[in-house]
């Protein structure tokens, strides 16, 4: 079966496959703009939607189906896959193998192997890098509304009075949501934004008030804030009495060792004023929102976080109205989704339980299963135990690359090289799960597969294949339902194109309807394949308002909402061994690890070297210098990265981003750091609050190398691709490498320019082949190497000019050009050496810094940066 393209060539309405804002894009293959007719982003892209493009080709994709290193048939391997599966079940039941998949798989894909895994292979062992996302969130919904819904909608940014942005670098993370906040602040300057993070990020660039809380003490401020509206008056008794359940119960938990507003301020770590004003503001808004994302789900008790934000709302009626909400926003294109079809191991589908009998019945009677799932399965990181334990043998893994993602990410490589059967599929050759690898299959990625994905605010949008499937690549959804048939489920896998999926889909929510759920997809049950190859976006539930609960009539069994008691948060652990906190989170150009924006040599302009954030203050304590090398070392394991100062940090804090793995550096994998702590109610870990510690570390010799070669084997190395063949590296070690050692980091060679200085330690190394050209160099130093890296990275694969040598040795054409800085403007790749000299020449504001360089003026994501850089 080869993947057909309706319109090759003409432009293509399709959905960007990064966040879960969901921006509606058009492109041909050749172009891409943002789709102006769509209600996300009208017509908007950040940088990394806008650089998609630049992510394609066929370099690098996994391209045939592998048993171990050999390159198989698909049939072969689909065999293969089913006999070993089959083979563990027989012997060990269906709770022996499990499946682990990801929020960026289209609906049909995740509505396939969820049916398959709990309605027909038996078990509930199917849960989702959701799990580490979103999963406090769910429950947190479900507690409060008794259904996981997102009540309101993007618009409701722009409508609301007060915006509080908690746990989200909204900026960077959801930065077209941000955009939109941010026109609308222009337009209405009295609307009040708040930013509740430990750290001062980007996203603060447009608040009215920042409270930098000390981590992991959202439940004490917002219990604070519960007590504050009842003691000011601000609770609505009516909306109450008539529509929820638990506020007295609730109520009692806030106040219980409530002091003082001035105790409470000092527990939180801010100022008494900054605490005053934000519950002041919060109590006298009507038109409030409340966003959050990750700094609360991804706590020790990231759920009560969730449900202390949502008691807050319920208590003031701010519920599902316009401008007013509770707003938790998704991570990935298609958490929502997910969510939805039911790909977590402890819900059914639908919206519908495991343990309830009656949605048990409905659920086997409409997929005719004859083996449905009775008990949850395991959670992701009880999965990977079990997987290390050997209790399961055989993990499917799809979309997703926990070796990197996971906490304890090297346990989870050990317990996956150990386990008897790893299938994988992705759509990149190489990634640190891949490379645990029994059988890879390879998938098709975005431009080329066909489905639907529900953003944040429950808007259906159809993504669409503009591009041919590269090699043997195949959607996931058709391997799925190829390896059911061979376990004997033919007949309820018998899919020959998404739209067929996605009606039964649309068919099954009547069982939500019928359980009083709000999940409601009915009206597309019949849609036709032409309707489903024209579907523009839609928001579920069809044909209502735009908001959920705005009649106050929630999806518990009584129709109430219910407030929930949140027990105050644990204390910070740290010891004198472990003193800092290290938190982690996203970059503005990079997805999370880097498989599609890694190869776009572009997104590196940002931050090309994984580093540790510190404030400077505390750096100055750790003996650690800008732009220098820091070990940091946790309980679980340790990285080696750069150091970078961050004075919006606090004190105990260090930051690191998540984006690193195996195939950019040696040592920076984040959650090779982070223990396995997770939520007791969700299972969701705790990400952001790692005990941590950092010592420097000092090099004794500094490398530059570029070529086509492999990672050297050296202390530190990190590398960003130069185009689709060459990559750039830099490099540090102890002992410095001799002329054997080094001379084998490079390929054959025709000729060589060399330089070498033994004396100084100073060595240089220019490969050239049969046409004189270059194709590798290499420069080494007791002290950092500096060069002109543009220049140089365009000198690969061009024959070297006479009167080139001496330049070439020495890295920089000797032109005169001088070194810019980095790149803050990575659409227009503006550095800050441009933004200098337009400052010089006058430029005060942002605007007029774009119309002199043009910074800032397509996506808009650098703007906190250019703000910055103008106050400095
Ligand atoms: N550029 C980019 N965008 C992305 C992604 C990406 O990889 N790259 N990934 C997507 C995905 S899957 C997700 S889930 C989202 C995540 O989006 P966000 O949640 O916005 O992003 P993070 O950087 O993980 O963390 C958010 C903030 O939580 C703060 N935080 C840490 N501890 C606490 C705390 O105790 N309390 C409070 N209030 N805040 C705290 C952190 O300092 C951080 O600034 O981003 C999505 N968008
Ligand atoms: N320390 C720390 N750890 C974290 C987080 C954090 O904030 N801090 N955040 C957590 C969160 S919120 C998330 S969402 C996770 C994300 O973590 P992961 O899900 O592990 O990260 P990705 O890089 O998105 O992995 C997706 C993989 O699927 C492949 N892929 C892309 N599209 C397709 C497709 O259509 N089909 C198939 N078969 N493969 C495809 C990609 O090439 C890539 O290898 O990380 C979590 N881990
Ligand atoms: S905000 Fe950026 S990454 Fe997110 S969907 Fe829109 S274009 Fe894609
Ligand atoms: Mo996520």
């Amino acid at each position: 079966m080869r993947q057909t393209i309706p319109h090759a060539g003409e432009p293509v309405r399709s959905t960007c496959p990064y966040c879960g804002v969901g921006c509606g894009l058009i492109s041909d293959g050749d172009n891409l703009r943002g789709d102006p007719d769509h209600p996300a982003n009208r017509g908007r892209l950040c940088v990394k939607g806008s650089s998609l493009l630049e992510t394609l080709g066929e370099h690098g994709r996994l391209l045939s189906p592998r048993i171990g290193d050999r390159t198989v048939s698909w049939e072969r391997a689909l065999d293969e896959v089913a006999e070993r599966f089959r083979r563990v079940i027989d012997e060990h039941g269906p709770d022996a193998v499990a499946l682990y998949v990801s929020g960026q798989l289209l609906t049909e894909d995740y509505y396939v192997a969820n049916k398959l895994m709990k309605g027909f292979i038996g078990s509930a062992n199917i849960d989702t890098n959701s799990r580490l996302c979103m999963s406090s969130a769910v429950v947190a919904h479900k507690r409060a509304f008794g259904e996981d819904v997102v009540p309101g909608c993007y618009q409701d940014l722009e409508l609301a009075d007060l915006v509080v942005l908690t746990g989200s670098n909204t900026a960077w993370a959801h930065p077209i949501v941000y955009q939109r906040l941010a026109a609308e602040k222009k337009r209405r300057p009295a609307m009040k934004i708040v930013v509740i993070d430990p750290r001062r990020t980007a996203t603060c660039d447009l608040a009215d008030l920042h409270l930098p809380i000390r981590p992991g003490q959202d439940v004490a401020l917002f219990n604070g804030l519960l007590a504050w509206l009842d003691q000011h008056q601000a609770v609505d008794r009516a909306y109450l009495e008539a529509h929820t359940r638990g506020f007295d119960a609730t109520l009692a938990q806030a106040r219980d060792g409530l002091g003082s507003w001035s105790g409470l301020a000092a527990q939180l770590g801010l100022a008494q004023a900054d605490l005053e004003c934000f519950y002041q503001w919060f109590a006298a808004t009507g038109r409030t929102v409340t966003l959050f994302s990750q700094g609360i789900n991804q706590a020790r008790n990231g759920t009560d976080q969730g449900n202390a934000i949502i008691n807050a709302h319920l208590a003031t009626g701010r519920v599902g109205r316009p401008g007013a909400g509770p707003f938790s926003i998704t991570g990935q294109p298609n958490a929502m989704g997910g969510r939805e079809v039911g790909g977590l191991a402890n819900q059914l589908a639908v919206h519908l339980e495991l343990d309830n009998p009656a949605h048990h019945q409905a659920v086997a009677d409409f997929w005719g299963a004859p083996a449905l799932a009775r008990r949850p399965g395991l959670m992701a990181v009880d999965l990977f135990r079990a997987i290390e334990a050997g209790t399961v043998k055989a993990v499917w893994i799809i979309a997703t690359n926990p070796v990197d993602s996971l906490p304890e990410a090297d346990r989870v490589r050990a317990a996956l090289r150990a386990c008897d059967t790893v299938v994988v599929s992705d759509c990149v050759s190489d990634t640190d799960t891949l490379e645990c690898a029994d059988i890879a299959l390879p998938a098709l990625a975005w431009g080329e597969k066909d489905g639907t994905v529900t953003n944040s605010e429950r808007v259906i949008s159809r993504q669409r294949s503009f591009l041919a499937a590269p090699g043997e690549a195949r959607p996931d959804w058709w391997a799925l339902c190829q390896v059911a048939k061979r376990l004997g489920f033919a007949d309820a896998f018998d899919y020959r194109h998404p739209a067929q999926i996605f009606r039964e889909y649309a068919a099954m929510t009547g069982l939500a309807r019928r359980f009083g759920k709000c999940l409601d997809l009915t009206a597309a049950a019949a849609l036709t394949d032409s309707g489903y190859q024209q579907w523009t976006p839609r928001r579920w539930p069809f044909g209502e308002s735009e908001r959920c609960f705005s009649d106050a009539r929630f999806s518990t069994a009584d129709g109430r909402a219910r407030l929930i008691p949140c027990a105050p948060p644990p204390a910070e652990c740290r010891s004198a061994e472990l003193p800092l906190t290290l938190n982690s989170g996203r970059l503005r150009d990079q997805w999370h690890t880097m498989t599609r924006t890694g190869r776009a040599p572009m997104l590196f302009s940002h931050r090309d070297e994984p580093f540790v954030e510190i404030a400077p203050r505390t750096a100055a304590r750790f003996g650690l210098e800008q732009g220098g090398y820091a070990r940091v070392r946790s309980a679980a394991g340790e990285a080696l990265v750069k150091v970078r100062f961050d004075d919006g940090l606090a004190e105990q804090a260090l930051f690191m981003p998540l984006h690193w793995t195996d195939r950019f550096t040696g040592r920076a994998r984040v959650d090779a750091l982070v223990p396995a702590l997770t939520d007791p109610h969700s299972g969701q870990p705790a990400f952001k609050h790692t005990p941590a510690m950092i010592q420097p570390w000092q090099p004794r010799w500094h490398g530059l190398l570029l070529g086509a070669m492999a990672a050297p084997a050296v202390d530190y190395w990190a590398r960003v691709p130069v185009d689709a063949h060459h990559w750039r590296y830099q490099l540090a070690g102890q002992a410095m490498p001799d002329e054997t050692t080094f001379m084998a980091w490079l390929p054959e060679a025709e000729h060589w320019l060399s330089l070498d200085d033994s004396a100084a330690g100073h060595h240089r190394r220019v490969a050239l082949d049969r046409h004189n050209r270059i194709i590798a160099w290499l420069a080494l130093a007791p002290e950092p190497v500096h060069a002109n890296l543009e220049w140089l990275a365009g000198c690969l694969a061009q024959p070297v000019a006479d009167g080139q040598r001496a330049g070439l040795l020495l890295g920089d054409p000797g032109d005169g050009g001088v070194d810019l800085g980095v790149v803050v403007c990575t659409c227009f790749q503006v550095r800050e050496g441009q933004l200098r000299a337009a400052v010089e020449q006058g430029a005060r504001t942002v605007s007029e810094l774009g119309l002199s360089c043009r910074a800032g003026t397509n996506c808009g994501s650098c703007i906190p940066e250019l703000k910055r850089f103008v106050a400095d």
